[in-house]
């Protein structure tokens, strides 16, 4: 398998040692929704105000649509870019592409021409998935260009109500109904070892690094995440964060209510009005949701109260930093029982549990989902471990954490020790329970509302300005989203920037929008480190003392 070949395997050893403790099954995730399908046949796997589909139905359509890909000429082991809204179809798809061996590549709707020509290209992918138009963007026409231009990309797989046009084919009718001549198909089935889903590195340099993880390793991901989030066969999971992030779709997520008999309801928008409608409706039991979305909904409730919220029994929150105020207001206001998620596409899952004193649940981002998790909180400069309880960057390795990036030795050169822990760039303190407080950050990136940004790429990007000499982006702490991003800029003689124009030249140089600046600050000169770095630190401070001199003087 040539995907398997840009992976850094676990040792030997190890991978015996999680086999021997039945981390690893040998099982393929296609083989677990399969067995998950035959048990709950009857029961309803997913719904949304379109659809009404049974285990029984969505193992039906997985089938056909996997038999239909592979006649059109796909096969195990080739990578699919999949860009979709949250809907129906991409819980089809994917069960599809596992089932066969498939590698879906999960992209963000905000992504656009910069981030996906990427992603085409470090993955070589044969087929890209999108709809064909979503708030106002033409994603069929960016689909186009890029194939166009691409000497991999075959089929544009195309979710929409248009026509179907010549050249694309049409993602409903791929997940339609099984019928004679899916029938009669003989599908292919890939090892568990195999790589099952790409996910997507936040990024400390530049664009997402691509995180092969496999059947076994998501499946042991899915299935330790499960039990501490109570997800059952009455399980009914809202999804309203990005479907192919890794906080939704596996932490326990989409997967893991599908494999324990439950109902998902995908959503299109995380905005209060529509979630609150769809938890009454749908009697959701299980969400997912960053700190910004939380306080929405925190803002809607003080006018409209909690009542809509009634069936909720866990709110899981995560992605980013929630405020031990925030988390407060949530213990306080929700039914159901806040649970802190501190995650990671590449692997490690900590969250406080449902039966945690409201101390750990509110002030803590809580602990991994395995005694087989191994943790090291060292410092940033000496690599040593810090004494126990002292702040320090966290590294990580275990059993549903890959040793290393897809095919990017020399960011694994960065990312990961020579043996093997990754390293999060995430500056935290173990209390003597365990539980983890994420303190900061060593790596440089901004959180835009769970949302992470590598600052240079940002800086990158602004280079691409002629009146810019030198750029630095830092976060600038903002109160729901958390962080924005802050540009300081030193100009080139007689140049003149603004922020309109800044923000301009990202959305024409087709940069998702999330990481456009929401500050600028042109300045005469940026602060040096002794060994000429710029100091993002100092900048940092600077804008924490504009900050408290700007409450101070509204006060
Ligand atoms: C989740 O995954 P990613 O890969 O988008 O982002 C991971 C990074 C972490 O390294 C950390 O910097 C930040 O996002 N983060 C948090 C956090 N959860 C994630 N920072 C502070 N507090 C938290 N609770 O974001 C992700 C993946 C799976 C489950 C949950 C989140």
């Amino acid at each position: 398998m040539r995907t398997r070949e840009g992976t850094t395997p676990w040792p030997a050893e190890i991978v015996e040692r999680y086999r021997t403790a039945g981390l690893w099954q040998g099982r393929t995730l296609g083989d677990a929704f399969a067995e998950a399908a035959h048990v709950h046949a009857d029961r309803i796997a997913l719904v949304d105000d379109a659809v009404s589909l049974t285990y029984a139905e969505v193992h039906d359509r997985v089938e056909a649509c996997a038999a239909r890909l592979i006649d059109r000429g796909l096969a195990p082991d080739d990578r699919v870019v999949v860009q979709l809204p949250n809907h129906w179809t991409f819980v089809v798809l994917t069960l599809a592409c596992l089932r066969v061996g498939i590698v879906p590549v999960m992209a963000l709707p905000a992504h656009r021409e910069h981030e996906l020509r990427h992603l085409v290209s470090a993955s070589e992918a044969v087929a890209l998935v999108t709809p064909d138009s979503l708030r106002g963007f033409d994603h069929l026409a960016l689909a186009r260009t890029l194939r166009a231009s691409s000497p991999t990309v075959r089929d544009l797989i195309v979710l929409g109500d248009t026509t179907p046009q010549p050249d694309t084919v049409s993602l409903t009718a791929l997940c339609a109904p099984s019928d004679e001549a899916t029938r009669t198909r003989r599908l292919p089935t890939p090892d568990a070892a195999d790589v099952a889903v790409f996910l997507l590195s936040g990024g400390t340099t530049g664009l997402p690094k691509l995180i092969a993880r496999t059947h076994d390793d998501y499946l042991c991901n899915i299935v330790l995440t499960s039990p501490p989030s109570a997800v059952d066969r009455d399980t009914v999971y809202l999804v309203t964060l990005p479907m192919g992030h890794n906080f939704p779709l596996a932490c326990p997520g989409i997967l893991g209510t599908l494999l324990a008999g439950g109902t998902v309801v995908p959503l299109g928008s995380p905005r209060p009005e529509r979630a609150f409608a769809a938890i009454e409706r749908h009697g959701i039991t299980h969400t997912a949701a960053v700190p910004a979305v939380v306080a929405s909904w925190l803002d809607h409730a003080a006018v409209e109260g909690f009542d809509a919220l009634r069936s909720l029994r866990v709110l899981q929150v995560g992605g980013a930093r929630l405020a031990d105020e925030l988390a407060e207001r949530v213990v306080r206001g929700f039914p159901g029982t806040l649970q802190q998620v501190f995650g990671m596409a590449e692997g490690l899952i900590n969250v406080t549990r449902l039966d945690d004193p409201i101390e750990v649940v509110v002030g803590t981002q809580g602990r991994p989902v395995s005694s087989f998790d191994e943790l090291r909180v060292v410092d940033e400069t000496t690599g040593l471990e810090v004494a126990a309880g002292e702040p320090g960057v966290l590294l990580t390795r275990g059993p549903y954490t890959p040793r290393g990036y897809y095919d990017a030795p020399e960011a694994n050169a960065r990312s990961f020790t020579p043996d093997g822990f990754y390293i999060t760039g995430d500056i935290v303190r173990q209390r003597p329970d365990g539980n983890l407080v994420v303190e900061g950050r060593s790596k440089d990136m901004i959180n835009r509302g769970g949302e992470n940004i590598s600052a240079e790429e940002v800086e990158n990007l602004v280079y691409g300005l002629a009146s810019v000499r030198l750029a630095a982006a830092v976060a600038m702490p903002h109160g729901t989203l958390g962080e924005t991003v802050c540009l300081f800029a030193v100009l080139h003689d007689g140049c003149e920037l603004d922020l309109a124009a800044v923000r301009a030249h990202f959305d024409t140089s087709g940069v998702a929008a999330f990481k456009r600046p929401d500050h600028l600050v042109t300045v005469e000169e940026l602060p040096l480190t002794k060994v000429g770095k710029i100091d993002k630190k100092a900048l940092r401070e600077r804008l924490a003392d504009e900050l408290t001199a700007s409450e101070r003087l509204s006060r």
